[in-house]
């Protein structure tokens, strides 16, 4: 799969894909990470990629222009398997649903917002997507592509030794994970469940469902329609 990401903070993705599950599955040729300089399809001196908005307020918006010629130089011919995603505050909220979605795509293109928003235009006329990553208020889209990019890097057949079928985890089976301990059995006086040292399997497989809807309900109600 590929992934392109169009920023005015290029710099900013040397280190989230340098390490980890991304890189791995870069390095074996599983995805790809292509970074684009909006300041490249600027015509001007300064390179201007913002102005001020229509009818007044606060801060400055990221203009259509060198977003829309971005766009169509990467994609000349967009097809169906090329989806163009915008981060903003302002989007649909990204999940694990969501992460499956992309994983039909072929291409995926990350249009980061900057400053207090972008011109309404993209949204309309030029995305196939506006997502956001949660409600609270970043300063950019750059790292909300980051998070994207690794929840949907790690879905990529291969790339967790995953066959690419159905894994279960939180969120997919629609509750947390259960707690989980590894040794020493006693740190500091704070013991492991002892069911978990016994050979019991039906016992712990029992004790990690009822563990697990414990923590929800205590963490997560909302995921239990509470
Ligand atoms: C007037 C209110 N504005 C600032 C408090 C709204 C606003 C503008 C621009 C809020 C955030 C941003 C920049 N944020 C993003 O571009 C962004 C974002 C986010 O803020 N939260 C969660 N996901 C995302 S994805 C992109």
């Amino acid at each position: 799969m590929k992934f392109h990401i169009l920023t005015i903070f290029p710099q900013f993705f040397s280190g989230p894909f340098d390490h980890g599950v991304v890189a791995r599955a870069a390095q074996a040729g599983t995805l790809e990470v292509v970074l684009h300089d909006l300041r490249n399809w600027t015509h001007d001196f300064h390179r201007t990629v913002d102005d001020r908005p229509f009818g007044g307020g606060e801060g400055m918006l990221l203009k259509a222009e060198p977003i829309f010629s971005a766009v169509e130089s990467i994609w000349p011919q967009r097809s169906p398997g090329q989806k163009v995603i915008l981060l903003s505050a302002q989007g649909r909220k990204f999940d694990q649903k969501v992460a499956r979605e992309y994983l039909d795509c072929e291409e995926l293109l990350f249009i980061c917002g900057r400053y207090e928003g972008v011109d309404e235009r993209v949204a309309e006329h030029l995305v196939d997507d506006e997502v956001s990553i949660g409600d609270y208020v970043l300063s950019g889209g750059e790292l909300g592509a980051a998070v994207i990019i690794d929840a949907v890097a790690r879905l990529l057949p291969g790339v967790l030794g995953n066959s690419g079928s159905t894994i279960n985890e939180s969120f997919e089976s629609g509750i947390l994970d259960c707690p989980q301990w590894t040794r020493p059995a006693d740190f500091r006086g704070w013991k492991v469940p002892e069911v978990l040292l016994g050979g019991n399997h039906a016992e712990i497989r029992k004790w990690r469902t009822q563990a697990a809807l414990a923590k929800t309900t205590k963490l997560r109600p909302d995921l239990l329609g509470e």
